[in-house]
């Protein structure tokens, strides 16, 4: 990640996420810009990359193999992907973090066998120190990195079938970020938004913005008369 390092920061920030995939480039831009970028800079938020395939097996560093029972595609192993949780975990046992007791990271898996992303969870994420991120590829990963309970929680985005899992994660950080005290500058508010706890969990009301009038498209009078006890009875009848 030419001219961001991003990986050095001290272990103050608010939290720390550790990433396993295969395409630590893809992270590239989404992580390293705005209001993103502006929250490791403030180390608030340490992102840590780990490319799957430095622990992959042998010569050719295999990482995946064919399905037992047949099938097209392949699956990621489980020796190896269990090599690299415990590889991350240890790692974020020692130093200052371990000393102070710190428990593990709460481990997640983006798969669209998970549970929905939503708000509420992306709220209960934002309060945790620690998270470690596995992006999937191929068909997915073996079972038993889960039945083994080398993953806490499994995640979806939605009920659609991607690529690989990087595209959800960086969702999740984004989404999670936001939340993150100090992250969403003064005037960026994550209080009055969709599916915020003070909306009722429903879709926030409409924007408007100048220019005051557009080809013939108004602004609704209320926002201009400057009532506020009005504007909020119709933003309010506009939650939806
Ligand atoms: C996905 C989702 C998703 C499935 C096979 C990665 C891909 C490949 N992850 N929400 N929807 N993952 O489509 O989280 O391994």
């Amino acid at each position: 990640m030419a001219g961001k390092n991003v990986t050095s920061l001290k272990y103050c920030a608010v939290m720390r996420i550790d990433i396993l995939t295969l395409f630590p480039g893809m992270f590239e831009g989404p992580l390293t810009e705005s209001i993103l970028q502006r929250a490791r800079e403030k180390e608030l938020l340490d992102l840590r990359f780990h490319d799957l395939r430095s622990f992959g097996l042998g010569k050719y560093k295999q990482i995946d193999d064919s399905p037992y029972g047949g099938g097209a595609g392949m699956v990621m192993r489980v020796d190896v992907i269990v090599k690299a949780i415990e590889a991350v975990m240890s790692e974020g046992q020692k130093g200052k973090r371990g000393q102070e007791g710190q428990e593990g990271p709460l481990r997640i898996y983006l798969s669209p066998r998970g549970k929905r992303l939503t708000q509420t969870k992306v709220e209960r994420l934002a309060k945790k120190k620690w998270l470690l991120l596995l992006c999937g590829h191929y068909e997915g990963i073996d079972q038993r990195i889960i039945d083994g309970g080398w993953i806490d929680e499994e995640i979806s985005i939605g009920d659609y079938v991607l690529t690989g899992g990087e595209l959800p994660a960086m969702v999740l950080i984004d989404a999670v970020a936001r939340q993150i005290p100090g992250v969403l500058g003064k005037d960026e508010s994550a209080q009055e938004e969709s599916f915020s706890a003070s909306l009722g969990r429903k879709r926030e009301y409409p924007h408007y913005t100048r220019p005051e009038e557009f080809r013939g498209l108004t602004v609704p009078d209320v926002l201009l008369s400057g009532n506020h006890r009005k504007i909020g009875e119709w933003r309010i009848d506009k939650i939806k």
